[in-house]
């Protein structure tokens, strides 16, 4: 823990105020002005320490500034942080052979944003349509699921089944069809279809509210899209890099996907940092000159995904996550209140769901965990995520359930 105090000009309240009126109003925060972070824990402007328990939405896997990967990135940062792809650089190529050998892929196509990484994903299984499968030019399908988040750019949201997501923001993108999550039925009629090229899915559906389909139905819809020469594309953009407790969700059940999206811890909260990784029959669609970025496979970006990527693995995350699981779940299962009707997750991807008492709201619930030093969100409704950084010590686990515990016995 630093020691320093938090020197700001401004309190919570006169920030807040700042970015009202300056800030777009595209988001409704916790009222909480965070200054400082490290590891599972951050400091507001008035030296309040709190355990972050969203995690920058599982981008923080590895922690707020996490020492090794800021070291690389301060280092890189002093050297070349942008080339642009007209050139090479002498940190993309090793970054590549690595991220490919990690995860099992011919070759990775590297983006920013999670919302580029599914875009890109959606172009290249198009692509492989056309120019392998023989779709009509025009024609390609991919098949998505009811409840999904995967970005908000205006293709991905024309095919969102949340009116938050897509209402006003016409005309939608078309070539999409949309099913029931979770049921392989929905899946296999859908199939039928001969113009489909893709699966596009959540091995568990975060922004839903951490929704964990049934065991087999990654593996089963798997094997029903190689059955019918349809792409199974795994956004593991929330789910992957050690938060469920395995490398990737999709491990979980031996998936290995045509198509992988990453994004978010990728780059251990520093910078966006996404990846699509597939094999050459896939990934060779796209020729030079079809598709990029201007920051795309950046020399700071690859550094610091590197890193990222080692600190996983060398402090056996993935492991830790599994660990602390089901101890979790255990101990909020066990807390004797009216008010948390269910708890569910993977690893330490973890929803709770709140049933207002009193009048009071989930928001409400938060705004008390905020106050008892434990920050987190509601997702839809009554739905609360619950996700540190997978470098959580068991010890720390247990004060912050304490903290849940006895937020949840006042409210
Ligand atoms: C927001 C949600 C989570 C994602 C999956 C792609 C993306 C995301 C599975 C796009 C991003 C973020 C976006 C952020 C809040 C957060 C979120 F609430 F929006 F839905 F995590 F659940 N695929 N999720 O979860 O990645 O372009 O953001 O880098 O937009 O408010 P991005």
């Amino acid at each position: 823990m630093f020691t320093e105090e938090i020197i700001n000009r401004l309190t919570t309240q006169q920030t807040i105020e700042l970015e009202d009126k300056f800030g777009a109003h595209n988001y409704h925060p916790i009222p909480v002005v965070i200054a400082r972070g490290e590891g599972v824990f951050v400091w507001d402007v008035e030296g309040k320490r709190y355990f972050d328990f969203l995690s920058g939405y599982s981008a923080l896997n590895q922690g707020h500034c996490h020492p090794r990967i800021i070291a690389a990135f301060i280092d890189q940062a002093q050297k070349l942080t942008l080339t642009s792809r007209a050139f090479h650089n002498n940190v993309f190529s090793e970054f590549a052979e690595y991220i490919t050998d990690y995860f099992g892929f011919d070759k990775v196509l590297p983006m920013n944003t999670g919302a580029e990484g599914v875009e890109t994903a959606i172009k290249l299984t198009r692509k492989w349509a056309y120019m392998k499968k023989g779709i009509p030019e025009g024609q390609a399908k991919i098949i998505v699921c009811e409840g999904n988040f995967h970005g908000r750019t205006t293709t991905i949201v024309s095919f969102s089944s949340d009116p938050d997501a897509f209402t006003n923001y016409g005309p939608y993108t078309p070539g999409f069809i949309s099913i029931p999550y979770n049921d392989l039925d929905a899946l296999k009629e859908a199939l039928k279809d001969p113009h489909v090229a893709g699966f596009l899915v959540e091995p568990i559906q975060g922004e839903a509210g951490v929704i964990l389909p049934d065991d087999g139905y990654l593996a089963k819809s798997f094997e029903l899209c190689k059955a019918a020469n349809v792409l199974f594309v795994a956004d593991e953009i929330q789910t992957g890099i050690a938060r469920t407790g395995k490398m990737l969700a999709c491990d979980h059940e031996g998936v290995h996907p045509d198509v992988l999206i990453l994004g978010k811890a990728l780059s251990g909260g520093t910078m966006p940092v996404s990846a699509v990784l597939a094999n050459d029959d896939i990934m060779l669609c796209i020729k030079p000159g079809e598709h990029g970025s201007t920051y795309g496979g950046n020399p700071l970006a690859c550094r610091v995904a590197k890193v990222s990527l080692e600190v996983v693995k060398d402090e056996k995350l993935a492991e830790n996550a599994a660990y602390l699981g089901p101890i979790f779940r255990k101990e909020i299962a066990n807390i004797q209140s009216d008010i948390i009707s269910i708890v569910r997750g993977k690893g330490l991807f973890n929803a709770i769901e709140v049933e207002p008492k009193n009048g009071k709201s989930p928001w409400q619930f938060c705004l008390e965990l905020k106050d008892n030093g434990l920050l987190c969100k509601p997702t839809h409704g009554n739905i609360i995520r619950l996700a540190p950084p997978l470098t959580i010590t068991e010890e720390q686990l247990m004060e912050a359930i304490g903290i849940i515990k006895k937020t949840a016995r006042n409210f």
